[in-house]
């Protein structure tokens, strides 16, 4: 057999992407806590992660730092260039949300529901104010060394732990989930995602298409009690 070091990725399990009171709360967010503690605490992981999104009150990803009439959350999309220097007419549309996240604040705090006793790490990121970043490996131009917008390099501390395959679960499946997994590949691992242990900002076909993309990427999509989590238990 080759080499096999699990690490488990918990993405953005924060207020703001839950009900009742998040400002880009997911349908039943809160409703994955348990399957997400029984992978923390009751799995031999080689480290367990957990990411935060962590936006400056002047990112621009919020509808709120654009004018009207293209300033709508969830709808609108805004032109965003390359923050790197040299790089700046490189652009892609953006995505705008209400705020959401913001460094400090009460919507950016873990949800109480997760046993974070069992998180090895924390990685803030998207703390940038010029880019988005979905990903916990890269912003949205790929950067990765030159960027600001992440407080860890995940990628060193994996291979520094010899990490082969990462586990991920967390919000949202359709945003942070799917660009971290798909980020995860590039950055030289395989993926798993945990199907029952993410849910979307879009319900229902959000996932369908979700999965599809994953899939082309070579992300593997599995479900919780298949036999590649079982092999896990502690
Ligand atoms: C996310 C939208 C904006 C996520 C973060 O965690 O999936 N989605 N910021
Ligand atoms: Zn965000």
């Amino acid at each position: 057999m080759g080499d096999f070091v699990p690490a488990l990725l918990v993405v953005d399990m924060q207020e703001d992407f839950c009900p009742p009171n998040g400002a880009l709360a997911v349908e039943n967010g809160r409703s994955i806590a348990p399957i997400i503690n029984d992978l923390l605490c009751n799995r031999r992981f080689a480290i367990r992660v957990a990411t935060q999104d962590w936006h400056p009150k002047d990112h621009i990803s919020f509808a709120v730092n654009h004018p009207p009439p293209n300033n709508l959350p969830f709808e609108s999309f805004i032109t965003m260039s390359n923050p790197v220097p040299g790089k700046e007419t490189q652009t892609k549309p953006q995505q705008l949300w209400p705020v959401h996240c913001v460094a400090g604040t009460e919507g950016a705090s873990m949800i109480p529901e997760i046993k974070t006793d069992c998180v090895d790490l924390f990685v803030k990121k998207g703390m940038d104010p010029g880019v988005e970043m979905y990903s916990v490996f890269a912003d949205a131009f790929g950067n990765v060394d030159s960027t600001k917008s992440v407080d860890t390099d995940l990628k060193a501390v994996l291979k520094g732990k010899n990490v082969t395959d990462v586990f991920i679960a967390g919000l949202a499946g359709d945003y942070c989930v799917k660009c971290t997994a798909i980020d995860a590949i590039k950055a030289g691992f395989r993926a798993w995602v945990i199907e029952e242990g993410t849910l979307c900002v879009v319900p229902g076909l959000g996932w369908e298409k979700t999965k599809e993309e994953l899939e082309e990427d070579g992300v593997h999509v599995i479900h919780v009690d298949g036999p590649e989590i079982d092999m896990l238990r502690a």
